[in-house]
């Protein structure tokens, strides 16, 4: 099993990436934002709840995301392997997921973390919000917010893989398809 994390501050273009890694990899996707905004849309109780965070810029509890990574991956046993987009999010989220892989017996093989400015992620999210309807893209206040929250809470992740010589910075400025290639050639040399 083959098992990645595409790791960066929102806007990074870990969704973006995403679609076509798991096209060429043929891996599992798993988006703990598509996720909620599943469980948004269909108005569940965790939607209602992860809603109040997300609206705000704010982080949803890391009970509730690590709750939906081990179903997903209870759910889908044969896979090839997954590739986790936006998730881990927090030092506990990272611990938590290495405790489900081993239970797989299958660790996480690198985490790809990629490297934007602020101006630029700004630029993307807000360009987003003026056809996404996503509530979180629309304004650059809670967008600010989710930026810090990534810088508070999130960056020290990579930290986590460093420790392990997991983590791979990629320069995530440039076209989609210049991005992506540097993604499948990090990916390649450890496929
Ligand atoms: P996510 O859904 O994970 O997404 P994201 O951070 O908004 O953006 P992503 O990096 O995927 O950007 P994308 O490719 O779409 O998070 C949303 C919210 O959910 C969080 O704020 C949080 O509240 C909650 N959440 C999710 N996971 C959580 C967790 N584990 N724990 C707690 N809370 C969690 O790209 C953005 C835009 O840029 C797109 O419009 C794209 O077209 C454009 N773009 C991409 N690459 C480009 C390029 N190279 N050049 C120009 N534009 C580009």
């Amino acid at each position: 099993m083959f098992n990645i994390i595409l790791f960066g501050p929102p806007g990074s273009g870990k969704g973006t990436q995403s679609e076509k890694l798991i096209s060429k990899y043929g891996l599992k996707h798993l988006s703990t934002g598509d996720l909620l905004r599943h469980e948004i849309s269909r108005q569940t109780s965790l939607g209602k709840e992860a809603q109040n965070f997300m609206d705000k810029g704010h982080l949803v509890p890391d009970e509730v995301v690590i709750g939906m990574i081990s179903s997903a991956l209870d759910e889908n046993p044969s896979a090839k392997g997954f590739l986790f987009d936006g998730f881990p999010r927090t030092s506990a989220q990272a611990e938590a997921l290495d405790n489900l892989l081993q239970l797989k017996n299958a660790p996480i093989s690198a985490m790809l973390a990629m490297d934007v400015t602020e101006d630029e992620l700004i630029k993307r999210l807000l360009k987003r919000g003026e056809t996404s309807g996503r509530s979180d893209d629309n304004n650059e206040e809670v967008i600010r917010a989710r930026i810090i929250e990534y810088h508070t809470k999130t960056a020290i992740v990579a930290d986590y893989y460093k420790k392990f010589n997991k983590a791979v910075m990629i320069n995530g400025e440039g076209t989609i398809d210049d991005i992506f290639e540097r993604l499948c050639t990090e990916i390649d040399k450890r496929i």
